[in-house]
């Protein structure tokens, strides 16, 4: 049985080694891993490496707001930018609405996404009103259906749990076995400090950072570790920002407790001195997120947690704005500019996540190879339910392959890029490494940046989380 496609004198890289090889593709399914391999059609890999396809486990899109912006990206387009940066899958949110049931919710996304993608997805919920019908029939049927982690918000008025809430969900995801994910914020200091900040007149965006100020959080990651640890649960911790919340994480990990933790790329490369625009002025709301960007010190010990195990998971929260409208539903809105407090949180990234964290991880020295793999694929895939079929390169995986050119250095630019957005917080970052052929399923999703037309991406249902497999931590700490 002949191979339909071999890429031919890569460098295979995985989460545990690298090796020159020949990859062989039969039904969309890696079937072969050799020398001199033949096959019907062969992609010529030498001088670059052939990677596990980028699996970005934290995305937003299409996704609506209470106040009338709107998200610059479907799943059209957001996975269009996600292929074109060297991704395979990605997990985006179906975020239930207060009042709505999460059965509804759930069709809602997959009419939004069905027959639109261009690479693989799979929703995490998003649980913004455990009802006792939601916690007792929804939930329990839903993960059993496939949806096995959910997100649950400790701030914003719109989606915040209490802790009597987030216990109770707690505790159904224990008995299902779904991996929680827990943005850790505390809601009461983010709102003191707002209503602070602009009774002294601080309205510029600049003030959005120290009112999500790390101490607020430092506590509210600890808070939710001590709610997991009630209920024996292994939780996620999405989008650590800095030193304070890490500590947090470590204590819990220096007594066995399952805590997992994921950064982001605007926490490496941005600071909060980028909130401040050109001269404290609007510029700076295009870097408006959740939880801010910190300082240089921060920015250190998040690249000793990339490498020390702290963090398992590097995603890109791609959460897009447009700065400019249209008709008020960008950043730049009528209302935003009165306060940094109605300026839409959250920044664009899906198609520059691997290439950052290649060219100041893998490339400055600060990171191995290995450990980029494991960050961006294996992981996600291993917590999320998706491995082996996605995150590894091994026979009977899917042909899921990113061919990345190690030495092309280029510059981030906004209109190289393939997102909805109109402007990205990277604007001139040189970066050295970048993804040149994205394979989904071993067919062509994205060249050179550019995607492919066809959306040819499917919706994967998924399995209980390696975090409950094992006693402790669970992922085995990089070497
Ligand atoms: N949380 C996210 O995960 N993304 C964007 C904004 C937020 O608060
Ligand atoms: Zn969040
Ligand atoms: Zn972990
Ligand atoms: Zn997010």
């Amino acid at each position: 049985t002949a191979l339909d496609l071999v890429i031919r004198g890569g460098t295979v890289v995985t989460a545990a080694d690298s090796y020159r090889a020949d990859v062989g593709v039969r039904g969309g399914r890696i079937a072969a891993i050799g020398d001199a391999l033949t096959g019907a059609e062969t992609i010529d890999a030498d001088g670059l490496l052939v990677l596990p396809g980028g699996i970005d486990a934290h995305v937003h899109l299409d996704q609506p707001t209470s106040d009338g912006t709107v998200m610059a990206d479907d799943f059209a387009s957001g996975t269009r930018s996600a292929a074109a940066g060297g991704n395979t899958t990605v997990l985006p949110f179906a975020l239930q609405i207060r009042g709505q049931s999460l059965r509804a919710c759930v069709e809602d996304y997959h009419r939004k996404a069905d027959g639109r993608c261009h690479t693989d997805v799979s929703f995490h919920l998003i649980i913004s009103d455990p009802s006792p019908q939601v916690l007792g029939q929804e939930l329990p049927a839903l993960v059993r259906d496939g949806y096995t982690s959910f997100k649950v918000f400790m701030t914003y008025d719109d989606l915040v749990l209490n802790d009597a809430q987030l216990l109770d969900v707690f505790e159904v995801a224990r008995r299902e076995r779904a991996l929680v994910m827990v943005h850790a914020e505390g809601h009461d200091a983010i709102k003191h400090l707002t209503r602070r900040l602009e009774a002294e007149g601080r309205t510029a965006p600049y003030y959005h950072g120290q009112a999500h100020a790390q101490i607020a959080e430092r506590e509210a990651t600890h808070r939710a570790i001590s709610h997991a640890q009630l209920i024996d649960l292994p939780i996620v911790i999405v989008h650590v920002s800095g030193r304070e919340p890490m500590e947090q994480i470590q204590w819990a990990r220096a007594r066995g407790l399952k805590v997992h933790a994921e950064t982001c790329p605007q926490y490496i490369a941005l600071t909060a001195d980028d909130l401040r625009g050109l001269n404290m002025d609007f510029e700076g709301a295009k870097y408006v997120c959740s939880p801010p960007p910190r300082d240089t010190d921060s920015q250190a010990a998040i690249w000793q947690g990339l490498r020390d195990g702290t963090f398992d998971l590097f995603s890109s929260d791609h959460c897009p704005f447009r700065f400019e409208g249209p008709a008020d539903t960008g950043k730049n809105n009528p209302r935003a500019r009165t306060s940094f407090r109605w300026v839409p949180n959250g920044i664009p990234g899906v198609e520059t996540r691997l290439p950052i964290l290649f060219s100041e991880g893998v490339s400055k020295g600060r990171i191995t190879l290995q450990r980029f793999v494991a960050l961006t694929s294996t992981n996600p895939a291993r917590l999320y339910g998706l491995y082996p079929q996605k995150g590894s390169i091994a026979v009977g995986a899917d042909a899921d392959l990113t061919l990345w050119n190690p030495t092309l250095t280029r510059r981030i630019r906004q209109a190289d890029l393939n997102h909805g957005c109109d402007y990205t917080p990277y604007e001139g970052l040189e970066v050295t490494g970048w993804p040149v052929r994205t394979l989904l399923r071993g067919r062509a999703i994205a060249l050179d940046g550019v995607p492919m037309a066809e959306p040819t991406g499917t919706y994967l249902p998924r399995g209980t989380s390696e975090a409950f497999a094992q006693a402790g931590h669970g992922l085995a700490p990089p070497p």
